[in-house]
């Protein structure tokens, strides 16, 4: 049997679909959330995938700008791409509201963007940008290159891990990159979500976690290879992976590097799937151990970030209003909302984050940093919690 299932987050709702009202609670979409490995390929997947349309629409809520890491990260990329590579024409799957595109002007080189959500779409159309608001395939792949014409970079972040069909994707791909283009996508890494047992990485959008293993035997049916891969900091770990046609270029020594890695960490075998699954369990217990334990002594706990990531936590471990009062997030549209799932009150914080709050978990802890730099008054006498890589209080 090629496809083991070593994970069961059990029943769990869109994460990022946001409840405007109590009404719609009996409405709400849910389905088994469970991971599997395919011994084959060895790549790691849902075992069961959410229809993209419930997913990507025009009532999307994630903008990658509200975030002052986000926007310096990929700033430094186009910047990085437009010196090494001199692209004359870019093409962005998953341009979201334009933080990456932007930063390619019409005087160097032609930028277009591809992005199913179309209140987002809508954004990069406004500010000149030619946007698609339709899926990433091979028909879509047909009418850019009949318009725009093969492209020399591809790029792509957080979203190649979203499309459910990636011989479909990487058969595009292929098609749309000019002969000596390249194609540069970064999603989470496999290895940092296994050491660092970040299982909230999982959720509906997440249809694959990448390993660079995996990746490989997947890209060669599509004549393409990996010739160099940047671990990343962001979103608590993640892999920016280059890949060109077959023979293009030479294969840098980032590529066996990183696979050695992975394969030291048994990520080509279910043995670490397993024991990942059982830290999985470790971390829920110890978890409820300490948020049950503040609420005991009556402390006022609340959540910081409406991320998808804690979308996965409180309905895993069926954390909800009896203890984590609401969540404070920058983001507007999510205000006034009811989290997914646990249905957890999303205020903004400015109204939410104030002396009254004595814990604050951190869904948000892949920005921990920026976080912590701004929150330095509420961390003189309080504090955040975590539970990556371990269940711990952030002083
Ligand atoms: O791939 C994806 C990643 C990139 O973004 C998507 N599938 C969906 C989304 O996942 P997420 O919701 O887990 O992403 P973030 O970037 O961890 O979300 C951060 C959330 O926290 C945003 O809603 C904004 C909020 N936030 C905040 O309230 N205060 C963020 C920061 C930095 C802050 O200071």
């Amino acid at each position: 049997m090629s496809k083991i299932e070593f994970l069961d987050l059990g029943m769990q709702p869109i994460a990022n679909n946001f409840l405007s009202s109590v009404s719609d609670i009996k409405n709400e979409y849910k389905f088994r959330l469970a991971v599997t490995f395919d011994d084959d390929t060895k790549l790691v997947s849902l075992s069961n995938f959410v229809s993209p349309d419930l997913m990507f629409n025009d009532s999307y809520v994630y903008h990658s700008s509200l975030s002052k890491t986000m926007r310096s990260h990929f700033k430094d990329a186009a910047l990085s791409f437009l010196k090494d590579y001199s692209p004359e024409k870019v093409l962005e799957i998953g341009s979201n509201d334009g933080v990456f595109l932007k930063n390619f002007s019409s005087k160097r080189s032609t930028a277009i963007g591809v992005e199913p959500c179309s209140n987002f779409a809508n954004i990069t159309r406004d500010l000149g940008y030619a946007t698609y608001d339709k899926f990433w395939n091979n028909q879509l792949a047909k009418e850019i290159v009949l318009n725009h014409g093969k492209q020399d970079l591809i790029f792509s972040a957080n979203c190649i891990c979203h499309i459910q069909n990636l011989d479909e994707a990487f058969s595009a791909i292929s098609k749309t990159m000019s002969s000596t283009g390249i194609f540069v996508f970064e999603d989470p890494s496999l290895l940092s979500m296994i050491n660092r047992r970040s299982y909230d990485q999982i959720y509906d959008e997440h249809a694959h976690i990448f390993s660079i293993i995996a990746l490989r035997n997947l890209l060669d049916k599509h004549d393409l290879s990996i010739f160099k891969v940047q671990s990343l900091k962001v979103h608590g770990g993640s892999n920016r992976i280059f890949v060109c046609h077959k023979g293009v270029r030479s294969i840098e020594e980032s590529v066996s590097e990183i696979i050695s890695k992975e394969i030291d960490a048994g990520l080509n075998t279910i043995d670490a799937y397993r024991r990942f699954a059982y830290d999985v369990e470790k971390s829920k217990r110890q978890l409820l151990d300490i948020i049950h334990e503040l609420k005991r002594k009556n402390y006022k706990i609340i959540s910081y970030g409406a991320t998808s990531k804690s979308t996965t936590v409180f309905n895993y471990c069926g954390i909800g209003t009896n203890l984590i009062d609401y969540i404070v997030d920058t983001t507007p549209a999510k205000h006034g909302k009811l989290s997914p799932g646990a249905h957890i009150p999303v205020i903004s914080p400015e109204e939410g984050f104030n002396d009254t709050v004595d814990y604050a978990f951190l869904g948000a802890w892949n920005y921990e940093n920026e976080i912590c730099e701004k929150e330095r008054k509420f961390l003189k006498k309080n504090r955040f919690i975590t539970h990556v890589p371990y269940v711990r209080f952030i002083k």
